[in-house]
């Protein structure tokens, strides 16, 4: 298939998809209309902290008043729309719309700031940009009115909660006659743009089209148990992968579950959520699964309805996923995905000793997977790897980045995913490292590159490399490696973290550690030894002596 801004499948593989039933050729708008039909009356997204309860019905309705909201503001099939909302009802609502649109949500996270709003509203030359007021005490109204300013394609901001100067989304006029339905997007057209975690400069936006997303919904309610009396716990932010798609809340919609919205993950907060709505099956990040695991041994709350406690997005120690099913009473699901597609499940009928060992296989028989040595060769069963994956649900390259894909994709069409992983004889896979530049922090990804280049326009820097350091509850952390200009003068680490935070980056992106160096160990062509400054940081924090800061 050709599309103008990214490679998507080739004919022959589009066609073998189709007839292996994997694209059915469905769209989200239809997914949701066909549902409302069947089973109008019952719950589809509950919002506790807000009082939303809405029924299939509601929410088919809605998504088709604002559809033809944003189609009379001008939002067309093909646009751009930047999506950043914390776990609100509103937000599937907005997506549903732009989705019967035609328009393609870009899933921004609450967690981005100016730096990475305004690089998506201008790559990507977004129309509308949808925020909430405030959330966690931050102010998006302000943020949007700069970005506005200097982004010429962005002509709305719509806003969840008290608008400001911008336009409240609840009054966006909803004319449901103007709105013609036939026009909306068929199912081989994209769907939303994605965001990699990233391990070069700037985040890359993945492409996903509504046949390749619905296969990887429908893939997810064998291995995650869904029925219709599911009731899925969205713990992390709503637009990420993870909490979307595995199976998440569109796969809980896709199975006709009930959708529940967490506004914050403490133990505390989700505790009560999971004992008044009687929630399933939730999925988290380790360094929640450990903070819950601890909480979950004293607490007052009854979470007997739990049936799968889902883990992923970093690597999930073994000596805490044995302590799962013991303390929440259900088994735990170790998830191995990637919004670039592939994902892998534990399946509730595995041993335990899979369960606690590996992250899981692949969701489709159709998803190939290579574990191949550096210089491409597939490796002996068992051996570690890289691994290289391609199918029905995992993308051909990336948005506008033509020559990023030319590295990130083999020229038969494999995804390098940067995974060091074996695989064992069942199939099943277990994440050894990574061979990308990445920092995992806890299942939240930062590419070491992007903050360099923001330390890099610090006038007293003269040379910086970020790398990740092991830390016991993240799993890791990041330390930058600072070589100041000689004539600069001495610089605190609060500084320059302070620096990067005003640059408008992600708090979670701000090094959690500053080392003044007098220069990089190289390696034998001269390149910064990331390696050499991995295991330095590793020595330096063993040492009680170092002062952090
Ligand atoms: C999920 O998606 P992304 O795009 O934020 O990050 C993908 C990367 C993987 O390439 C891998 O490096 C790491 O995150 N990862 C894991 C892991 N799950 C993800 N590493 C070790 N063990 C795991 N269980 O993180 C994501 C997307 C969909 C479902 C689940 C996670």
């Amino acid at each position: 298939m050709k599309h103008p801004d990214a490679p998507l499948w080739p004919a022959e593989f589009a066609e073998r998809y189709r007839a292996a039933g994997h694209w059915r050729g469905e769209t989200f708008g239809g997914m949701l209309a066909e549902r409302a039909a069947r089973h109008p009356d019952r719950v589809a997204v509950r919002d506790p902290a807000r009082g939303a309860r809405w029924t299939y019905q509601e929410l088919d309705e809605r998504a088709w008043r604002l559809a033809a909201g944003f189609a009379a503001r001008g939002i067309r099939a093909g646009d751009r729309v930047v999506v950043q909302l914390p776990n609100v009802a509103e937000f599937f609502e907005v997506i549903f719309a732009l989705f019967r649109v035609g328009a393609l949500p870009v899933f921004a996270l609450p967690a981005h700031r100016e730096a990475e709003i305004r690089y998506f509203c201008a790559f990507t030359e977004a129309v509308a940009y949808v925020i909430p007021d405030t959330d966690a005490g931050f102010d998006f109204r302000a943020l949007a009115s700069r970005v506005k300013a200097d982004v010429p394609t962005l002509r709305d901001v719509f806003v969840v909660g008290d608008p400001g100067e911008h336009t409240p989304l609840d009054r966006v006029p909803r004319y449901p006659g103007e709105f013609d339905p036939m026009t909306g997007p068929g199912p081989s057209d994209l769907a939303f743009l994605q965001l990699s975690g990233g391990s070069t400069g700037v985040p890359k936006l993945i492409p996903r089209t509504h046949d390749d997303y619905i296969c990887s919904l429908r893939g997810s309610v064998g291995p995650c148990g869904l029925t219709e009396r599911s009731v899925y716990l969205v713990v992390l932010p709503a637009a990420h992968n993870f909490p979307l798609s595995s199976p998440g809340s569109l796969g809980t919609l896709y199975a006709g579950g009930t959708v529940v919205l967490c506004p914050r993950p403490d133990p505390a907060t989700a505790f009560e959520v999971i004992e008044r709505e009687r929630v399933t099956i939730t999925g988290l990040v380790p360094p929640l699964a450990l903070m819950w695991t601890e909480a979950a041994q004293s607490t007052p709350y009854d979470l007997s309805s739990l049936q799968v406690f889902q883990v992923g997005g970093a690597k999930f120690g073994e000596e805490a996923a044995r302590r799962v099913r013991p303390v929440f009473g259900c088994t735990l699901q170790q998830v191995f995905g990637m919004a670039e597609g592939l994902v892998n499940y534990t399946r509730p009928q595995d041993d335990e000793e899979t369960i606690v060992t590996t992250q899981g296989r692949p969701i489709s028989p159709d998803d190939e997977i290579r574990v191949v040595d550096d210089a491409g060769r597939e490796v002996p069963p068992g051996e570690p790897g890289h691994l290289l994956t391609r199918g029905p649900y995992t993308i051909r390259g990336y948005w506008r980045a033509p020559e990023h894909n030319r590295r990130s994709f083999t020229e038969d069409g494999f995804y390098r995913t940067g995974d060091i992983v074996r695989r064992l004889p069942s199939g099943h896979l277990v994440v050894e490292g990574r061979a990308k530049d990445q920092i995992n922090r806890g299942g939240e990804k930062i590419s070491p590159e992007e903050v360099e280049n923001v330390l890099l326009a610090h006038p007293s820097v003269h040379d910086v490399s970020v790398v990740a350091v092991p830390d016991p509850y993240l799993g890791e952390r990041a330390c930058a490696y600072v070589v100041l200009r000689s004539d600069a003068a001495p610089l605190r680490p609060a500084a320059l973290k302070k620096f990067v935070r005003e640059r408008g980056l992600a708090a979670y992106k701000v090094p959690d550690r500053v080392e003044f160096v007098d220069a990089f160990p190289q390696t034998g062509v001269g390149k910064v030894s990331r390696k050499d400054l991995r295991s330095a940081a590793r020595a330096v924090e063993a040492s009680p002596a170092t002062e952090h800061h």
